[in-house]
């Protein structure tokens, strides 16, 4: 195992002022292995930890007023300058970043190092985003309360990409979206449940012919779900 997967671990050090959320969710499933086994070397840290206020405070009001508040510089720059090494990539997870996609994730699984910011309140100081903030991502067109799960979400989506982590049972190449068209539907056993039957086709063991009602299927429904994936670029 080790040789066959012999690179070095990626780092990934999440910000977060709720480490216990991101915990939660990714000692779980295939990615909570990768960490336990150091495939992955993943630590959830509390921005509170490095803030010098003597309450620990991480936020403060916006200047030219307005609603809420916002991450304040001092605990952000001290955490990732303290965390960062020479080649790592610092990512604010925010609604207005760069869509998140599997191209992205493949990319970023070749960094040695992934330094995720996660916002709350109303986002953070602009200052750190301009000195520090290499990459700035989102997870789609939708305003979460914090950038926790965003930042969940591209640890599975980035980890999942990185060799050894998924076993075979868990393969990357029935992804949807890496051949650009939307996954086939599949069924398994048995053949008729409750009086629902599964395409005869599959049945049939005739292999060219259920690689041809796969394809057909696939196209279906990308015309009708996903349109946009079938211009070409
Ligand atoms: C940065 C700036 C990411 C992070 C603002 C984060 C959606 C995504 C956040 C905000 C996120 C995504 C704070 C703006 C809460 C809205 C009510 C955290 N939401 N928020 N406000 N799509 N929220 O990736």
């Amino acid at each position: 195992m080790v040789i066959l997967f012999n690179r070095m671990a990626v780092r990934i050090d999440l910000i977060t002022l709720f480490p216990a959320m991101a915990n939660g969710f990714l000692q779980e499933s295939v990615i909570g292995r990768a960490i336990e086994t150091g495939l992955i070397q993943f630590k959830a840290h509390n921005l509170r930890d490095w803030s010098k206020d003597k309450h620990h405070k991480v936020d403060d009001v916006p200047y030219g007023g307005g609603p809420g508040m916002l991450m304040t510089c001092q605990p952000l720059f001290d955490a990732v300058d303290g965390l960062a090494t020479p080649g790592a990539e610092v990512i604010y997870l925010c609604p207005d970043g760069e869509q998140l996609t599997n191209d992205l994730a493949r990319e970023l699984a070749k960094k040695p190092h992934l330094i995720l910011v996660s916002g709350h309140y109303e986002g953070i100081d602009q200052r750190f985003r301009d000195a520090r903030v290499t990459r700035e991502i989102s997870v789609g067109d939708y305003v979460l309360t914090n950038g926790t799960l965003p930042a969940c979400i591209v640890v599975d989506c980035v980890g999942r990409q990185i060799p050894g982590v998924l076993g075979e049972e868990n393969s990357l190449t029935g992804d949807s979206y890496n051949g650009k068209l939307l996954a086939f539907p599949q069924y398994t056993r048995p053949a008729v449940y409750d009086g629902l039957e599964v395409p005869p086709v599959l049945l049939g063991g005739h292999h060219a012919e259920i690689e041809k009602w796969r394809r057909a299927k696939q196209i279906e429904k990308t015309k009708q779900r996903r349109p946009d994936l079938l211009e070409d670029k």
